[in-house]
């Protein structure tokens, strides 16, 4: 009996730890591309799209030819333009993931509405900006 509880306490744990694995490798979809001169900029997250409340999101950055970019000091901001009043700023929080020119963030939106989205870097393959859309759902 003792052996049987083990034997099911193990099944168990390796059936925990593949649903973890699983979490961790589903491919984020991309929720928009925007290219310079320079660099490829890919914004991604897990459902392909931003949605009011709290998100996690991956930034990514290649070269033109598609090879990871180094883009160093990385932050994004967004604005939402609100009818007669100010408007409404979120920033991004961002840490650099262990692949090189990935980068994972979190913000936060009050509410739902097209956001004007600004990502700027600064690192060893030079500066730079890009501005677009995304609409939160
Ligand atoms: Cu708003």
């Amino acid at each position: 009996m003792k052996r049987l509880i083990v034997v099911i306490a193990v099944a168990a744990g390796l059936l925990g730890a593949g649903f973890v694995t699983t979490a961790c490798t589903a491919e984020p979809k991309v929720i928009q591309t925007q290219k310079t001169k320079d660099a490829v900029i890919a914004l991604k997250s897990e459902s392909g799209q931003w949605k009011q409340g709290k998100n996690a999101f991956v930034l990514e950055f290649t070269s033109p030819s598609g090879q990871p970019l180094d883009a160093g000091k990385v932050a994004l901001s967004t604005s939402m333009a609100m009818p007669g009043m100010a408007p409404m700023v979120a920033g991004a929080t961002l840490s650099p993931d262990k692949a090189p020119g990935r980068y994972l963030g979190t913000i936060d939106f009050p509410d739902g509405g097209t956001r004007q989205v600004t990502v700027t870097w600064d690192g060893p393959a030079g500066k730079g900006s890009v501005r677009f859309s995304v609409p939160v759902r």
